[in-house]
């Protein structure tokens, strides 16, 4: 009995597996925002990660990808290629510092995409993506702008003209120092360097696209344009490095980096 009932239920699910596959791989015809690096933009770099990692260094994932908090914690493998995916596991704990992966990137205009999964092995993770210009030294580390995906919503920052501006910096942790709230015009104004919407997370693969065009960061997920955010640290000449972060586990798949202008 038990044998007949896999015979039939065997091909159903490959069908269905079959399906999911095929789906995963279609890019939804209303990805306007793939459509346009695409059509418009010049592939600058792209990664399957279809290999091993050579070790936990800063330089182990190869293909020019940098671990810049991997010597921090050379005992925890935090980023591992396995079964063709990028697997981030960040440990803040371990390392002193939230992990950051990176690659050179460099474009006014243009853009990212890629496929992400929380895969649910920890609580509370996050997929943040954004840039970073170093030789910008008006913003701590070179912070420029990022899109964080949360369990329950997904923000957009213009990182360089808000937080982590040098002077708005500076300011805002004589108020954080105090544990004290910030100041009505301060709150305010860092208000405007975001925009935050509701979003609600889960365990799958999506398509993401994020693009910047003048002082427009967009965001995309499976071909629908989630957020927008104008701010003007987002027309930063020189995106030059893509750049990841998590909070725990975030797995990586299919990066391209599009420049338009
Ligand atoms: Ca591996
Ligand atoms: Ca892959």
């Amino acid at each position: 009995m038990i044998l007949s009932h896999r015979k039939h239920l065997l091909p159903l699910l490959a069908a269905w597996a079959l399906s999911g596959a095929v789906q995963a791989q279609q890019v939804a015809p209303q990805d306007k925002d793939r459509a346009w690096l695409e059509s418009k933009g010049t592939l600058l770099f792209e990664d399957d990660f279809e290999r091993e990692e050579t070790g936990n260094g800063l330089k182990d994932i190869g293909k020019g990808w940098e671990s810049a908090t991997a010597d921090r914690a050379p005992h925890i493998k935090q980023a591992d290629l396995d079964q063709g995916i990028l697997k981030i596991y960040s440990n803040e704990k371990a390392a002193g510092h939230g992990i950051h992966i990176h690659h050179d990137a460099g474009f006014t205009d243009g853009g990212t995409t890629l496929r992400f999964r929380l895969p649910g092995l920890n609580k509370g993770e996050s997929c943040i993506v954004g840039h970073v210009d170093r030789e910008l030294k008006s913003v701590h580390a070179g912070h420029l702008c990022y899109a964080y995906l949360n369990p329950t919503n997904i923000m957009l920052r213009d990182s360089k003209t808000g937080i982590h501006d040098l002077k708005v910096q500076a300011r805002r942790a004589e108020f954080l120092k105090r544990k004290e709230k910030l100041p009505p015009d301060l709150d305010a104004f860092l208000q405007t360097k975001q925009k935050v919407v509701s979003w609600k997370a889960d365990n799958e693969w999506h398509e993401l696209t994020l693009v910047f065009e003048g002082d427009e960061m967009r965001l995309s997920v499976d071909g629908k344009v989630l957020v927008t955010h104008r701010s003007e640290g987002f027309a930063h000449p020189m995106k030059r490095w893509l750049s990841f972060g998590a909070t725990s586990t975030l797995w990586i798949d299919d990066v391209k980096v599009w420049k338009v202008k």
